[in-house]
């Protein structure tokens, strides 16, 4: 196995990061291919057992300094963490592109400042965390966020640089030590990170990583006994996996799994800016685990908003996403346009009829239509399961009621969105939706300090500000009998 290979013009090591250094301890590997245009990148090594056990072990050993620098320590380091993922942007955005298909813009323009956005935020949140003592009747309880030792971060292909640095942030700021399983479809991002953390300060085992297989890597990380945290964000199936192993060892486990967010349209809400959300749906080629992906209108609003989506939908051009004017990129993998086409052949046999698309792209690869798709029953399959290509539903209803009833009709919980120029009704139909966030009259806004996750089949537990804290810490109560350092003082 080469241990470099060429991505984007640049050289990425083929190899784990593991106690500051590269290393692998088998011989296999698993090959990364570019969506872009199918072609192969290059063999990367292929975590096992032995790499996840020594990879926990440098954590482990790591742990006690990195937990005794403090949040001031930590957040000088974290800062110039996140510093260098900024100075490092045009290779991290490259990378990514290359590996999973993103726009190049978008990378250059929102993904990478948002990753180092994730580091700084915590770093200064951790600095900042105080407490105040709770008075009770004999004690003062003095609450304390301590490190809860080793936390195995497990982080899929759709954002692999977003979505995890969103869980080192956290993590590390709160003086834990980490081991990070990036996704085999889109690990690169993640190995050039790993190397941009060393440079930048962060000591030798306080960020691993170790490529490789859900089901080899990721699941010898989940058994592993010397893990204290796992956060995962991926599918439901392996979320179910991930919460079994951890049962095993009463691990607190974090879930951040699918969605199939409902989009309600209202019959007073302004909508072109309703309009222009939805083809927004489209972004990352729909795979956005907060998507709204079920459109639900009024029906008195329903010719008027169709036409204005469809005009909105028009600047949605498919193609190479390192290209200027290119809104959606290819889909990451050949199973995965795969199963975007089986969903949607599957709805237009049962009756669905797209608006928009309803195929692949002609451009052939991975490039799949954006499409809409309509009559299509509450209990279809297209309606009922995450598709994560940019495909929609589109559903009409007659009251607000019924708008309810159907956004909450399936077995998710993610996130909702809200067009209504109404407050009071916000407010009412807010507080009626299962979902972990309601976005009215906005769209995928998601600041650090508010709590994310999902309600239902969409998740376990809450990220985000003291949420993230909350979950990478152990939280410690010391109760101090009130008086007893004064009598101590006294008598003495
Ligand atoms: O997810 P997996 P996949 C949904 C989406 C998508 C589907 C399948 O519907 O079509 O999931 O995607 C690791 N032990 N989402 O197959 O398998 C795996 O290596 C430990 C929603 O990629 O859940 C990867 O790093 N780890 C989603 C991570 O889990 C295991 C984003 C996610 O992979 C493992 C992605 C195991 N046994 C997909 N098996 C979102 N909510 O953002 C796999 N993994």
């Amino acid at each position: 196995m080469s241990t470099r290979i060429g991505v984007a013009g640049l050289e990425v090591d083929t190899r784990h990061f593991i106690g500051g250094e590269r290393s692998t301890s088998g011989t296999s590997t698993f090959e990364v291919t570019s969506p872009i245009d199918e072609s192969a990148l290059g063999a990367i090594a292929a975590g096992d057992e032995r790499d996840v056990d020594q990879a926990v072990r440098a954590a482990r050993a790591a742990f006690p300094r990195w937990a005794d620098l403090g949040p001031e320590g930590r957040g000088k380091i974290l800062e110039r963490f996140a510093q260098a993922i900024l100075d490092h942007k045009e290779a991290l955005s490259a990378v990514e592109t290359a590996d999973n298909g993103s726009l190049l813009i978008a990378n250059l323009k929102r993904i990478v400042d948002r990753a180092a956005h994730n580091i700084a935020f915590f770093a200064r949140f951790a600095r900042e965390l105080r407490h105040e003592p709770i008075r009770g009747h004999e004690v003062d309880n003095h609450v304390r966020h301590e490190p809860a030792g080793v936390a195995g971060l497990i982080t899929p292909w759709n954002a692999p640089l977003m979505l995890s640095t969103w869980k080192l942030g956290p993590a590390l700021a709160a003086g834990n030590t980490v081991v990070l399983k990036p996704p085999e479809w889109a690990p690169l991002s993640c190995s050039l990170l790993a190397e941009i953390a060393a440079g930048a300060g962060v000591p030798p085992g306080v960020l691993n990583v170790v490529q490789g297989s859900g089901v080899e890597a990721g699941q010898a990380l989940i058994d592993h006994p010397g893990v204290d945290r796992l956060s995962f964000t991926g599918s439901i199936a392996t979320g179910c996996t991930v919460a079994a192993a951890a049962a095993a060892h009463v691990t607190p486990v974090s879930l951040e799994l699918g969605g199939k967010s409902p989009f309600i349209v209202f019959g007073d809400a302004d909508l072109d800016a309703a309009a222009a959300t939805v083809a927004a749906q489209f972004n990352n080629a729909g795979q956005v685990c907060l998507a709204g992906t079920r459109i639900l209108v009024d029906a008195t609003v329903e010719a008027d908003f169709r036409a204005k989506v469809l005009a909105a939908a028009q600047p949605y051009v498919v193609g190479d996403p390192r290209q200027r004017g290119v809104r959606v990129g290819p889909l990451i993998h050949r199973r995965q346009l795969e199963r975007v086409a089986g969903f949607v052949e599957r709805a237009r046999a049962a009756g669905a009829t797209p608006l928009l698309g309803g195929a692949a792209h002609p451009l052939g690869g991975l490039y799949y239509q954006p499409t809409i798709l309509s009559g299509v029953a509450q209990d279809a399959e297209i309606v009922q399961n995450e598709v994560f290509g940019p495909v929609l539903t589109w559903q009409s209803f007659g009251s607000e009621a019924e708008a309810i009833a159907l956004a909450n009709g399936t077995a998710y919980g993610l996130a909702a969105i809200v067009y209504t120029r109404d407050a009071e009704r916000a407010g009412r139909v807010a507080g009626r939706l299962v979902a972990g966030t309601v976005w009215v009259n906005c769209f995928f806004v998601r600041d650090l300090e508010a709590p994310f996750g999902g309600a239902r089949k969409s998740g376990v537990g809450r990220e985000g500000g003291i949420h993230s804290f909350d979950f990478f810490c152990d939280v410690k109560n010391v109760a101090v009998r009130r008086g007893s350092f004064d009598r101590a003082a006294e008598n003495g």
